[in-house]
């Protein structure tokens, strides 16, 4: 199967195209001289095979991107395991299933590093999926991803469908969930020191020990990544993306706290829980396909600040 393939002329699905990883590649097709289609929520739920078949045949899209996932972070991965396991597998197997179905040209499925093995050496390399245990904070929403992947891998084996997996690492930026509780640790950060500095309150309160390292990655790059794989990559492999760097949970407190321009400190509560010590991905296969990451953290962490401003906290203020 050529590795190459057009988005040109194309009806391009992005499921998903409300969340942040999804409408960032909205965003990015928009240069790509394609139909972008959307289903809309309140007619199609993503877990139900008749709406979302009768919807395909309806809209018939020649390529899809399967960013519909029930995510969150931390705290939200380890309170909510039903929804986390139903809700995944279900909006999987019902999108992949209907895009051979329907005769789908080409579907990308978005992972998570987290399917990798908590202690799994680093850089983090695609092979080293299934050679160790889980990370318990998020095993629930990782089997699910891996559940995905080797759908989509079983079809391209028995099928010949062209389906490809790309596996984000933390991802961070503008659409971003800001909610103090359920998000992942950018937005929350960005809330907390955001409120902090109004409120002028010496302290923000950060979950661990601020000891582990996260890698972030802005998501308009992931969306970039992810049509590039769509475009350049035709393989039954996974494909990591990310930037090939890492920082300390702390160093990257200091960055928001230095964004925000809050000027408190941070307290540490290490009875939270840390969750993996380490997840950097090994970047090298996109590398040596030709695409890197472009966002500086500095310049993504501006850009999410800004958008917040304008578009989270205008409204908690009219709200008010
Ligand atoms: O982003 P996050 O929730 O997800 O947390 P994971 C990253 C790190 O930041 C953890 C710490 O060590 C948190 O304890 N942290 C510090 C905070 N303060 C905060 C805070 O206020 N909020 C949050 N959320 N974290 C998720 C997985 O893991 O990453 C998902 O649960 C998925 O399955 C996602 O893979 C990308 O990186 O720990």
């Amino acid at each position: 199967m050529s590795p190459s393939y057009t988005l040109r002329n194309k009806k391009v699905w992005v499921a998903g195209d409300r969340g942040l990883v999804g409408s960032a590649i909205v965003r990015r097709l928009k240069s790509e001289d394609c139909e972008i289609v959307t289903a809309p929520r309140e007619q199609v739920d993503l877990r139900r095979p008749d709406q979302v078949e009768k919807w395909m045949r309806d809209v018939r899209p020649q390529a899809v991107f399967l960013a519909a996932a029930r995510v969150g972070g931390i705290h939200a991965n380890s309170t909510r395991p039903g929804e986390f396991i139903y809700d995944n597998l279900a909006i999987q197997t019902t999108v992949v299933e209907a895009c051979r179905k329907v005769d789908v040209e080409k579907m990308l499925l978005l992972g998570s590093t987290c399917i990798y093995p908590r202690l799994a050496p680093q850089p983090m390399p695609e092979d080293s999926l299934l050679t160790g245990p889980l990370e318990p904070t998020n095993e629930w929403y990782a089997v699910a991803k891996i559940a995905g992947i080797k759908l989509g891998q079983a079809y391209r084996r028995q099928y010949g469908c062209d389906y490809i997996s790309a596996m984000p690492t933390n991802l961070y930026g503008i659409g971003d969930n800001f909610d103090r509780l359920q998000s992942h640790v950018v937005p929350a950060l960005i809330l907390k020191a955001h409120e902090a500095k109004l409120a002028r309150a010496s302290h923000i309160e950060v979950w661990g020990t601020g000891n582990v390292r996260r890698e972030l990655l802005y998501v308009d790059d992931a969306a970039d990544g992810m049509v590039f794989l769509m475009k350049n990559y035709s393989d039954e492999g996974i494909v990591n993306i990310g930037t090939g760097e890492d920082v300390p949970i702390r160093d990257l407190v200091s960055a928001v706290c230095e964004t925000v321009g809050y000027q408190g400190t941070p307290r540490f509560d290490a009875s939270r829980p840390d969750g993996t010590p380490r997840k950097l991905v090994d970047v090298s296969r996109i590398n040596a396909l030709g695409w890197t990451a472009k966002t500086s953290l500095k310049d993504g962490l501006a850009l999410t600040y800004r958008w917040f401003l304008e578009n989270v906290a205008s409204e908690k203020r009219r709200v008010a």
